[in-house]
């Protein structure tokens, strides 16, 4: 009797425990995160540095925070915003971005917000290029970039 107790109770417990761990899952940010228009300047083939732009949306109820991007095709990747100081463009190194509850963040020219990618390749207009977006909790988020002619970045 008292096995066949511990036994049920035991599935009991895993059932709950799974179904909390499936829960979990459902919330991580990089599932409630959606990019468009993602995409990769074209850059000659001497040039190993270039940007990358998207939109990310928040479909969840909280604030996610990007803090990191990586990719097979780059040295590194750091998250940069363009500001103009006395008539002279500087890229500043921003350490978290928050992409608000219910809300989305442009990485444009006119937000300033872009990935820099260093020491990149196959940076050639048509390709497909993966970049992982990392968030505070860990969670990652994996697309594809499509390179394209550099004269719509400007
Ligand atoms: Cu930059």
């Amino acid at each position: 009797m008292t096995i066949r107790g511990n036994s049920i109770s035991m599935r009991t417990v895993t059932l709950f425990l799974s179904t909390l761990l499936l829960t979990a899952c459902l919330q991580q940010p990089a599932q409630q995160i959606r990019v468009e228009d993602a995409w990769i300047a074209e850059i000659p083939p001497m040039i190993r540095v270039t940007a990358a732009l998207m939109r990310l949306h928040n479909d969840g109820d909280k604030p996610v925070y990007l803090v990191g991007a990586s990719s097979p095709n780059t040295s590194s990747i750091e998250i940069h915003r363009s500001i103009v100081v006395n008539d002279l463009a500087k890229m500043i190194q921003q350490k978290e971005l928050e992409i608000p509850a219910q809300g989305s963040l442009e990485f444009s020219n006119d937000s300033g917000y872009h990935l820099m990618l260093y020491e990149s390749k196959d940076i050639k207009a048509g390709n497909k290029i993966p970049i992982s977006l990392e968030f505070k909790d860990g969670s990652v988020l994996t697309l594809e970039f499509e390179v394209k002619d550099r004269r719509q970045f400007m």
